[in-house]
């Protein structure tokens, strides 16, 4: 069994991967993917380029080592060749601790703290009641769901809005274009953790803004292309959204020159939300492989017509 690895134009992490992967399953020969490189049977990418498809049309399947597909958008996968994202694999808690912070940070008003402590100033404000604070989460599939959940633990009223209906205890769960609106009324804030697909490009946005309450925030941890970055600049400058964790950007890395690094009611941080974990990723793409190759189900399988 052939196994190839491209990451972009990163051969230093690709060689990484080799090693684990060739670790995993002994009995296989795992490389770093070149031009011209031998046919293989799978193939483990991240950002992969158009090429290595043109080249390699005889794949039985390829693993992205991520939770988001969308860089195979570009890709014209050749015959019917499955595509398998990373599910879980020791993201779900990361996420879970960033959404975490990020929800306190706002709740608890700590810009605000920061903003008073550049200026020596000792005040306190008014507390508030986490009944107020309604989180909404974008997105309920396994990400989604870990988050809810660890929400939930500290007290939050957690709402979910997928494209289809789910049902999570202690979750109120909204479904479709139709139940969006009502969502986005009942949450004070809104993390972001849907796939990019036509249909969710853009989502955040003046209009869907104005059906938040006065004063809400904004979460993105999904895509850059989710947000309308000039939309979310001007409902802070009204004071509509008042303040906002954003993770990831229409460009990456974020330009110096961008407002949101200095805007005093955003935090930045540079798409770390969570990260592929090499150990616990290489052993669920073995399992998988191996679970192919004996002609057993597999999940996590792209669906080319949704887009996730
Ligand atoms: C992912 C990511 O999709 O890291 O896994 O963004």
């Amino acid at each position: 069994m052939k196994i190839i690895c491209q990451f972009g134009d990163d051969t230093e992490l690709a060689r990484l991967w080799v090693e684990y992967l060739q670790h995993a399953l002994p009995g296989s020969t795992v490389s770093v993917w070149e031009r011209g490189i031998a046919a293989a049977d799978f193939a483990i990418v991240w950002k992969p380029s158009a090429e290595l498809f043109e080249q390699q049309s005889g794949l039985k399947a390829v693993f992205n080592a991520g939770a988001g597909v969308d860089a195979f958008r570009h890709i014209n996968l050749s015959g019917n060749v499955p595509v398998f994202r990373l599910e879980d694999a020791g993201m779900a808690e990361q996420m879970s601790d960033y959404v975490c912070q990020a929800v306190l940070h706002h709740f608890r008003e700590m810009d605000s703290y920061a903003f008073q402590a550049a200026t020596q100033v000792w005040k306190n404000l008014a507390p508030r009641s986490k009944d107020d604070f309604p989180v909404g989460i974008l997105g309920f599939g396994i990400m989604g769901k870990a988050v809810a959940h660890s929400l939930s633990k500290l007290g939050f009223r957690v709402n979910a809005w997928a494209r289809s209906t789910q049902v999570q205890q202690g979750v109120t769960c909204y479904a479709g274009d139709r139940q969006l609106k009502d969502f986005l009324a009942a949450s004070r804030i809104v993390v972001c953790l849907l796939p990019l697909t036509p249909a969710t490009r853009g989502i955040l946005c003046t209009e869907n803004f104005s059906y938040m309450p006065q004063g809400s925030y904004i979460i993105n941890v999904g895509r850059g292309g989710h947000l309308q970055e000039d939309d979310l600049l001007a409902a802070l400058e009204s004071g509509h959204i008042a303040g906002a964790t954003l993770d990831v950007f229409q460009q990456e890395p974020l330009p110096a020159d961008h407002p949101f690094w200095q805007h005093p009611k955003v935090v930045v941080t540079p798409h770390i939300a969570a990260a592929t974990l090499i150990e616990y990723s290489v052993a669920q793409i073995a399992d998988k492989i191996t679970a192919l190759q004996a002609g057993l189900p597999v999940s996590g399988q792209l669906d080319p017509v949704r887009g996730y």
